[in-house]
């Protein structure tokens, strides 16, 4: 994206600011994100994105659902004397009084950049993700009384795993980048762990657990927490708030923050599950949460984070397959070295599930 391009985007915006740079932020797979430094101020003042409209097709809706989760979460915080400039994202008006602009080079959004607090990478301090984990239970509990049938689905079937399986299929099936034989061990192992993919899909399916209004992007670096005291202030990446279930949320931080190594950690012998994480987050999740969670819905918190990283392992590895047309990638094979620690991650979980659920039953 050129710094042109940008500057145009930005001056779109009602801000009443003079531009001084950008800086890209590249942890996100899907939009570009970029810092927006403006005159006489030493720190980034907005967050300037350009939405992957190739993934998030109907943008009006989109936007339409950030906003009001967003007002919604607003009038919490007010009510509580809260910070509403830090504890709630705010989309910056258009000058045409528009929620986003929609130009010839794409959709862009400006937001507030939080300030004096840091999205992490990974739990370089054990007490992060307690901190991490309370918020975003405590997330799910401000949306439990949101009007979920205004919000329209950004992604149809986002979790549904069973549905990512068949997409998988079809990417082996049709191999169309031709990388099918370097990946033979890689879905052998996909394709012994598929019986998990109906567990979530089948309780909803039957009413075991309830369908919740749910942020389904819970990754560390998806919550701002405080420089100062570590607690957490903003959930942001709210593109797939959407109807899901707990358990998306619960097994995709375990997935992406429980772990030893980061997400694409080529170095196997590093990538495992630790359990003292596993305990922090889960101390932190179920106090966030409160009432807010059934007993099915705890029973499945251990396997919730075994499918939460066989799902994204498929996706990555489907989109390996099919020529890397859905997550950026900064490296060759970046996709298939994802996919292999994440299915390594998988594996590592399948066998600790006893020891977590003993870890589960401390907190409740
Ligand atoms: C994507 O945009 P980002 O990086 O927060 C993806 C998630 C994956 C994640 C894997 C819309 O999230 O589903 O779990 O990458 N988001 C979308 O890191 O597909
Ligand atoms: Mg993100």
């Amino acid at each position: 994206m050129t710094d042109t391009i940008l500057s145009f985007a930005f001056s779109k915006f009602a801000t009443g600011d003079v531009l001084d740079r950008f800086e890209p932020i590249t942890a996100g797979h899907i939009n570009r994100t970029y810092a927006v430094y403006v005159k006489g101020e030493e720190k980034p003042k907005y967050v300037m994105q350009k939405i992957n409209t190739s993934i998030f097709k109907d943008p009006v809706g989109l936007i339409a659902n950030i906003k009001g989760v967003c007002s919604h979460i607003r009038k919490k915080v007010e009510a509580r004397g809260g910070d509403v400039m830090r504890e709630v994202l705010a989309l910056i008006p258009t000058v045409d009084g528009e929620d986003f602009l929609n130009c010839d080079d794409g959709c862009f959004r400006l937001y507030y950049f939080i300030k004096d607090a840091t999205a992490h990478q990974s739990a370089n301090r054990p007490k992060l993700l307690y901190y991490a984990a309370e918020a975003f239970g405590n997330y799910q509990n401000l949306l439990s009384d949101y009007p979920a049938e205004t919000l329209s689905e950004t992604i149809p079937n986002f979790h549904h795993t069973v549905s990512r399986y068949a997409d998988f299929t079809k990417a082996i099936n049709d191999n169309v980048a031709g990388r099918l034989d370097e990946c033979t061990d890689e879905i052998k192992t996909a394709t012994e762990l598929e019986p998990y993919a109906h567990v979530i899909v089948d309780a909803l399916a039957a009413g075991e657990i309830p369908l919740r209004v749910t942020h389904n992007d819970t990754k560390l670096n998806n919550i701002m927490l405080d420089d100062a005291t570590d607690k957490g202030v903003c959930v942001i990446d709210l593109d797939t708030v959407m109807p899901g279930s707990l358990l998306y949320d619960f097994g995709d931080s375990i997935r992406f923050a429980a772990c030893n190594s980061a997400e694409d950690e080529t170095d196997l012998t590093k990538v495992y599950l630790r359990l003292d994480l596993f305990e922090e987050y889960t101390s932190g999740f179920l106090k966030g949460v409160g009432k807010n969670i059934t007993a099915k819905e705890i029973e499945l918190l251990p396997v919730s984070a075994l499918i939460m990283t066989y799902e994204v392992a498929i996706r990555f590895l489907g989109d390996y397959l099919n020529g890397d047309v859905y997550f950026q990638t900064h490296r060759e094979k970046h996709n298939l070295e994802r996919a292999r620690t994440q299915l390594t991650l998988a594996l590592d979980i399948q066998k600790k599930l006893p020891e977590m659920a003993e870890i589960v039953k401390k907190y409740i």
